[in-house]
């Protein structure tokens, strides 16, 4: 299987996010992606670096007003002297304007993120760039007839929307890579999602598409993030009303769960009869993992890799979280290994 790898993922550091009540180093660190690569060499893949894209690619799935403030928040930030990472501290809320975009970086910091785990440093716009270059290169392959790629994107995608950043995510490369798989020949395009977190951003881009098929399996919103989105009953409106799947799960949840959960995932994805498969590859349902609730055990990831690779349909994997950093390696080659087999 290709890999697609770019080393400017490293210029997204150096931020906090606050955790608790406290500001704390981010779980989302440059080192999960070496682990990762070291991991998929020594599987004998072979990495690539991504091709360009026009930046108007980002705009098939996002806000143009959104792009522009991502690539020029820092900017914005050191012109007022500042430095160092941006936080958002006030969000619009029930009861005020949701409408309007404040002038002041501030404003806008509050009006496009959702969180304040997800900090903006000088690099990231770069390094989300670079992700997002790195999801279409690998669509690109698949759409080229390889029959199956690897996207080793850093930082993760899933919680981006068309028009909102949290999550440790900016731009949505999932949503990027279907986007262009849908662009480039093939009519129907599944995504399943597997990272621990509901993939937010993926169902929002979607929400109303019934070309594209939305299927996450995560920890139950009721106590887990996003909190907001996630629930078995979103099942989609509109012309998309039937396309989004939801299958939340509770704290504890081991494989022989798990595994019920993949295949009533896998048989309606299998029912939509998609053209090619969009995988959100996080690894944080991993028993070792340290913000997340899930029981899966290193073997579990091959098994998992092979229950994907079931539908015969060209697939896309994009890396999304995972934050047991020593054996997130391990656990994304045991997947892509699995699903090779
Ligand atoms: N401060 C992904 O896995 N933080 N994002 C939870 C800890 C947000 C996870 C509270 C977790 C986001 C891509
Ligand atoms: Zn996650």
């Amino acid at each position: 299987m290709k890999v697609v790898h770019s080393p400017l993922h490293a210029r997204h550091d150096g931020g906090k996010e606050l955790h608790r009540g406290e500001l704390v180093p981010c779980f989302e660190m440059p080192v999960r992606a070496d682990y990762i690569l070291k991991a998929v060499q020594r599987a004998g893949f072979e990495v690539t670096e991504p091709r360009p894209f026009a930046e108007d690619s980002l705009l098939r799935v996002h806000d143009a007003g959104f792009v522009d403030f991502l690539r020029t928040a820092h900017t914005e930030w050191r012109a007022l002297g500042k430095d160092g990472f941006m936080l958002p501290g006030a969000f619009p809320a029930r009861g005020m304007r949701r409408d309007h975009i404040p002038a002041g970086i501030n404003g806008k910091l509050g009006y496009y993120a959702f969180d304040s785990g997800t900090p903006i440093v000088e690099g990231t716009w770069d390094a989300a760039l670079a992700a997002a270059r790195c999801a279409l290169t690998a669509a690109s392959w698949v759409a080229e007839g390889n029959k199956s790629a690897y996207a080793l994107c850093r930082p993760p995608g899933h919680h981006a929307g068309h028009s909102m950043y949290g999550g440790y995510c900016f731009l949505n490369n999932a949503a990027l890579a279907t986007q262009y798989l849908r662009d480039h020949g093939f009519a129907r395009v599944a995504v399943l999602d597997v990272d621990y977190h509901h993939g937010n951003g993926t169902q929002d881009i979607f929400w109303e598409r019934s070309d594209v098929l939305f299927v996450s399996i995560h920890g139950n919103p009721d106590t887990e993030y996003p909190y907001f989105l996630g629930y078995a009953d979103e099942r989609g409106a509109g012309a998309g009303e039937g396309y989004t799947l939801n299958l939340p799960l509770p704290h504890g949840t081991t494989w022989d769960t798990y595994s019920t959960a993949l295949d009533a995932a896998m048989d309606t994805i299998g029912r939509f009869t998609p053209d090619a498969f969009v995988v959100s590859l996080g690894v944080d349902t991993y028993e070792g993992d340290p913000i997340s609730h899930f029981k899966l055990a290193a073997g579990h990831f091959p098994l998992m890799g092979r229950r994907l690779a079931e539908l015969k349909v060209p697939t896309v994997f994009v890396q999304e979280g995972g934050y047991a950093v020593e054996d997130i390696g391990t656990n994304v080659a045991g997947v892509l290994e699995g699903f090779l087999r």
